[in-house]
């Protein structure tokens, strides 16, 4: 049975899902334990890949103290042993009564949780988050739908709609504000896809550096793509991330192989070719698009050839801002 402050605690959960800067390959998970008095006795959070899940954090905070208690969490507890211990087992022994969450797990490994829980006594509800969260986990969720990695697609160009001069030059488009946002965007993803003719002519980093440089294992992997020898000297393979080489440049082998690596949300930073391609094959799921107040005349277009899949389907602009200098536009597919 719903209680009238189960959606108050939801958001309160869901606040501390939000704490860590980054969660990399895993969903933001958080909290909170409310004893039967009403008072919240602990709250956590999870914070990515490998680290311990949010319920483990609360429960091993409160050690014996659970008995009786309530757990809000964001996500439905998992029953698997993975990288960490069943979270479904841990709420059972140590007391737990109730179990109040908001999203289900799609992750086939969870699958049968919630009557587990039932099973052994612990009173289950299934609440809705409220509005203003409830796209926390949205691209780990559709990545789950779709059976590949969620594809956000960045591009920066010209009023003329030019993404270089056409030349080998590095050209910088959009202006410093954009590029801080770039780096929250890369944040927020657990790879950035590049080609190997990006990085030749760019000698891009490709990491996060703004507002503050992430710990390798925090950072999202480089996955170059493209049968180009790039030199040891060129940046992407500097220590700061873990880098990886894909020699064939298909999107759908890109995608599978970094499912492989249990990415669920990918940065596409590439030129046109590649772009071209993924677009063609439908797969990308959101552009976000930085138009600076510059023409150059003549130089790349940001599709390579004629783009199929794409021509003959409305683009849904979902959001218009402005950054700094710039125009941002994200279009969503999905
Ligand atoms: C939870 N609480 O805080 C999170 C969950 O590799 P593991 O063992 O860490 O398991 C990762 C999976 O567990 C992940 O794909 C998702 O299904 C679930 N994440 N579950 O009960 C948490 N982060
Ligand atoms: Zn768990």
């Amino acid at each position: 049975m719903a209680h009238q402050s189960d959606i108050y605690w939801l958001g309160v959960a869901a606040e501390q899902s939000l704490i860590p800067y980054t969660v990399k390959r895993n969903p933001r998970v958080g909290a909170v334990v409310v004893d039967k008095s009403g008072l919240a006795i602990a709250k956590g959070f999870h914070e990515g890949y490998g680290s311990a899940h949010a319920e483990q954090v609360v429960l091993e905070k409160l050690k014996g103290r659970a008995k009786g208690a309530t757990l809000y969490v964001n996500l439905a507890p998992c029953n698997h042993v993975g990288k960490t211990p069943s979270c479904c087992v841990e709420i059972i022994n140590r007391g737990i009564k109730r179990v109040v969450y908001s999203n289900a797990d799609p992750n086939p490994l969870s699958q049968g949780n919630i009557e587990f829980l039932k099973a052994n006594g612990v009173e289950v509800s299934h609440i809705k988050m409220p509005k203003k969260y409830e796209n926390i986990n949205l691209r780990w969720f559709k990545s789950f739908e779709m059976d590949r990695p969620f594809v956000t697609a960045k591009i920066a160009l010209t009023l003329d709609g030019k993404i270089n001069d056409g030349s080998s030059r590095k050209l910088r488009i959009t202006g410093k504000d954009a590029e801080i946002e770039v780096h929250a965007i890369r944040n927020g993803c657990d790879a950035i896809v590049t080609g190997t003719g990006t990085v030749l002519a760019d000698n891009p980093r490709l990491n996060v550096r703004f507002p503050r440089k992430l710990k390798q294992s925090n950072q999202p992997i480089r996955f170059i793509v493209g049968d180009r020898e790039i030199p040891d000297d060129y940046l992407v393979k500097d220590e700061s991330s873990q880098t990886q080489f894909c020699r064939k440049i298909s999107p759908k082998i890109v995608l599978e192989e970094l499912s492989k690596l249990d990415v669920r949300t990918v940065l596409l930073e590439s030129g046109a070719t590649l772009l071209t391609q993924f677009l063609n094959q439908d797969l990308v799921d959101e552009l976000v698009i930085y138009m600076a107040p510059t023409a150059i005349g003549q130089g790349q277009a940001i599709v390579d050839g004629i783009l199929q899949s794409v021509s003959n389907r409305t683009f849904n602009i979902s959001s218009v801002g402005l950054v700094g200098n710039d125009l941002r536009f994200k279009v969503s597919f999905r």
